[in-house]
């Protein structure tokens, strides 16, 4: 036999083509902090084709094998550059008709050039970092022939070293599948459609040799409003950095180092350096085994919906350096009440979903500005960003507008909660949004999931995520979308101990018929902390008309929205509510004559233009909470 025969023998044969593939794995321990640095974008036109049986895995396309090594030219399945062009990022859904249903592999390629940078400083190479926004649900790189690493999870951040596979010409090759599984997070059933594709940016960083891999900065949340922490983490541990440009020592700034038994230890570390100029802020961050965290005294302008204040932060350390733009502003719960700045406040809300009927969950930045702008128009403070991970853009202009967010990672449903990697899959995934999404001023809430029916293994891999969500973060606030127990007709979700705000997804009016068990349901529960109801709403097919005893038309749902506004406003332990949903959006569940493949509970159609009247309902509605807000003061 000849060798390709002999290879393509073994190719068709070879079941157990994937597990080489399945590490190393990008997760959220390899990601870097990467605000304010060059980015080179790889954005643009790539080659693809439709791999529905993953062929370039198993054959190994990647390698580009056009000839044996006796120099006979061998058949392939492929031709890069013949391939047709998508441009990226984008949803593949909505690019072509024929994609639209397409669940499965697509692969992705395209050529780049790379000039390497002359050495830093202290003479070593710069290193260079591959980052994926987002592509669902798992992608594999290859870059140069070379298997680089994969990673799982639909909506998050993943960052590959490249370093050593980089030349001046470069060939990168992407593998997207966006196949439903089980045993993923979210699993097969959800709510929602599920849209494939390297959907978010795609860009190299180049980093020095030792560079800042996580820094957080944040308003400590004391009640005072009167200090700052800032910590550091660089990549290696036990570095030897030198501070380029060393400051004066801000007045008042403590680093907790000078308090703990390490003092006494001789410090091999850099100091990093923090500068807020618009607070009169240049600190220095004593850095050990390449961790620093300092606490500085100073009385920012507070950040709020009304007043979204940002500060252009500055950190160096050796020879890398970031910036971020950030907010200060204190969250916490006190008894059943949440506290902005100190102050009790009501969140005004709306849910969410990131789509767009032209480019699926890859919208342009004015569509996101929009969605913000459309929930601002119905005297929202707050949005629940439903039920993943969205685009890091969103909390970023959230910050800037003035809107407080509830992010979420997509345990929806019926979770295989009992088997151990799909927890560390959910628990990866909550840590890149928390690492990505740390310095966001307006992100309140981490909900740790949606509608888990409460048994002892979702109550144990819920709990755990809880536990992490607070581990990761002591400055924001954890909740989930519980549902109401029907059998006690309360809030009865085991998880409730766990959170500090409980989320409560009822629809009376709607799957629960009855109205009057709303009312009967806040009667019958008593919980200890602040409920924010995270959904509630009923379909309605834009422009369908009807009396009130016909679901599916506006005059239902602006009905619902009434009655529900009616029963909420006088219960005093409801802090907040995110109704479902603010616009349309396709679901392949939804099959019904109003529906048409869409969830039509939404407020708005699906290209966010026309207004239905349960849109004026809420809007009055938080009008009136405003109202009463004004008058307590
Ligand atoms: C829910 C889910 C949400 C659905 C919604 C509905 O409870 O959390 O994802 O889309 O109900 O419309 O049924």
């Amino acid at each position: 036999m000849k060798e390709y025969q002999q290879k393509n023998v073994s190719d068709i044969n070879l079941e157990d083509y994937l597990s080489e593939y399945e590490t190393p794995r990008a997760a959220a321990d390899d990601m870097l902090f990467d605000c304010g640095r060059r980015k080179e974008s790889l954005n643009g036109s790539w080659h693809y084709a439709v791999d529905q049986y993953d062929t370039c895995i198993r054959q190994h396309w990647f390698e580009e094998r056009y000839q044996d090594k006796n120099g006979f030219t061998l058949p392939v399945d492929y031709s890069f550059d013949e391939w047709p062009v998508m441009e990226l990022p984008c949803c593949w859904n909505t690019e072509k008709e024929m994609f639209l249903l397409y669940e499965g592999s697509m692969v992705f390629t395209r050529t780049f050039r790379y000039a390497a940078a002359g050495t830093g400083p202290s003479g070593a190479k710069e290193r260079v970092f591959l980052k994926l926004g987002a592509v669902n649900y798992i992608s594999r790189v290859f870059l140069n022939k070379q298997y680089i690493g994969m990673h799982r999870g639909g909506s998050t951040p993943a960052y590959f070293e490249v370093t050593g596979a980089l030349q001046a010409e470069n060939r990168i090759l992407i593998q997207a599948d966006s196949t439903r599984r089980p045993e993923q997070v979210p699993t097969e059933n959800t709510d929602w459609f599920n849209y494939g594709g390297i959907y978010r940016d795609i860009e190299l960083i180049r980093v020095p040799q030792t560079y800042i891999k996580r820094f957080q900065i944040a308003l400590v949340p004391d009640g005072t409003f009167s200090k700052i922490k800032a910590r550091v983490q660089l990549s290696d541990a036990g570095n030897t950095l030198t501070a380029e440009t060393p400051c004066a020592e801000t007045p008042g700034a403590k680093s907790p180092r000078a308090e703990s038994p390490r003092a006494e230890s001789p410090v091999s570390d850099a100091d990093a350096e923090l500068r807020i100029p618009e607070l009169g802020i240049c600190a220095k961050i004593p850095v050990t085994d390449g961790c620093g965290e300092l606490v500085i005294d100073t009385k920012p302008e507070l950040w709020s919906p009304e007043n979204p204040r940002l500060y252009d932060v500055f950190l160096s350390c050796g020879e890398d350096a970031v910036s971020d733009t950030v907010g200060f502003r204190e969250i916490r719960v006190q008894g059943r009440d949440i506290l902005l700045n100190g102050r009790p406040v009501y969140l005004r809300g709306i849910s969410c979903h990131e789509e767009s009927v032209a480019r699926g969950k890859a919208p342009t930045d004015e569509e996101r500005l929009e969605t913000i702008r459309l929930a601002k128009e119905m005297n929202c403070n707050f949005m629940r960003l439903a039920h993943y991970p969205h685009d890091e853009r969103m909390a970023r202009l959230a910050d800037r507008e003035g809107l407080l967010l509830w992010e979420e990672i997509p345990v929806y449903w019926a979770i295989r909660f009992s088997r151990e990697e799909t927890y560390e899959d959910a628990e990866n995934q909550l840590k890149e949004l928390i690492f990505r999404d740390w310095n966001r001023a307006s992100v309140i809430i981490w909900s740790v999931g949606n509608e888990n029916a409460d048994s002892d293994e979702r109550l144990a891999f819920m709990k755990r995520l809880a536990d992490c969500a607070h581990a990761a973060d002591e400055t924001r606030m954890v909740s989930a979308a519980c549902l109401v127990s029907m059998h006690k007709l309360a809030i009865a979700d085991r998880l409730a101990e766990y959170l500090d705000i409980i989320g409560l997804n009822e629809y009376f009016g709607w799957y629960s018929p009855d109205f009057a068990q709303l009312p009967q349901l806040f009667a019958n529960s008593d919980p200890e902390k602040p409920v924010i109801i995270t959904e509630f709403g009923a379909d309605a097919m834009p422009g369908h008309h009807g009396t009130l005893q016909d679901k599916g038309t506006e005059e239902y749902q602006a009905y619902v929205y009434e009655r529900q506004a009616e029963t909420l406003r006088g219960i005093d332990y409801v802090k907040g509510t995110t109704p479902w949903i603010l616009f349309d959006f396709r679901c392949p569940r939804r099959t019904s004559a109003i529906q048409g493949y869409y969830n039509r509970k939404g407020l708005l159609s699906p290209d966010k233009t026309y207004r239905k009247p349960a849109f004026y309902v809420l809007q009055n509605y938080y009008q009136t909470l405003i109202g009463r807000e004004d008058a307590q003061k």
